[in-house]
């Protein structure tokens, strides 16, 4: 891409060699590359589901690594308002499995919200899209913390939840949960939990 005098970056003009989508919404031939590569799962383990066989209804849909490949996904695939009851999507670093039991995963907490379904569906959509953005965008200030996100469809409501690789440091995860609400629009209390305090009922928690 040309540089300026004021060493700001241009927008190329039709004759450079990159063509991005600003130029050519459709013939581009440069993409935005993001920090990572991300994967995003899909599962809906219904009823019989339990913790020895959950991991067989997970489906892992497709791996991108662009600004522009991220789009291409979040407007092929259903809206969260549209999936049924049980659904879960999973946006996680790729190489990272969306299960406790990952290594990443394994000494990690999630913070996560309940929102109820007489929010409109707009709005949750839209807090999906901002969590799964400040993911994809590295947003937080301890980057490598985070795994993945997840929203889980629920008969009475939608969760949000973002997951970290470690759950013993308080001020990474107040940091991580502080952005999470300011970048996503999450309005309400979020708690945060180890994955092995969650597995258990009751255990500590913290908020913000
Ligand atoms: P959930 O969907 O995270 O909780 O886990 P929820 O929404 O409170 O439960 P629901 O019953 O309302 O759907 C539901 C169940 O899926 C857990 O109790 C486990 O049996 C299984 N499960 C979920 N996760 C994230 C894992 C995982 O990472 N590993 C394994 N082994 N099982 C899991």
């Amino acid at each position: 891409m040309a540089q300026t005098d004021n060493n700001t970056l241009a927008v190329p003009s039709s004759d450079d060699k990159y063509v991005t989508v600003f130029n050519d919404p459709v013939n581009f031939n440069a993409k935005h590359p993001l920090h990572n590569s991300w994967t995003l799962w899909f599962d809906n383990p219904g009823k019989k589901s339990n913790s020895n066989n959950w991991e067989q209804s997970l489906k892992e849909l497709i791996t991108f690594d662009t600004v522009e490949d991220f789009w291409g996904v979040y407007n092929n695939v259903m809206k969260t308002c549209d999936l049924s009851i049980s659904s879960n999507y999973h946006l996680f670093k790729q190489g990272i499995k969306p299960m406790w039991e990952d290594a990443a995963n394994k000494r990690g907490g999630k913070w996560s919200i309940q929102l109820p379904r007489n929010k409109t569906m707009a709005e949750i959509d839209n807090i999906w899209l901002f969590t799964m953005l400040a993911c994809i965008g590295e947003a937080f200030e301890y980057e490598n913390e985070v795994c993945g996100a997840v929203v889980s469809v629920r008969k009475g409501f939608f969760r949000i939840s973002l997951w970290t690789r470690s759950s013993d440091n308080q001020e990474m995860a107040m940091s991580i949960g502080r952005t999470l609400k300011k970048n996503s629009g999450i309005e309400g209390v979020m708690e945060f939990q180890s994955h092995h305090e969650s597995t258990k009922t009751g255990g500590k928690a913290w908020t913000v």
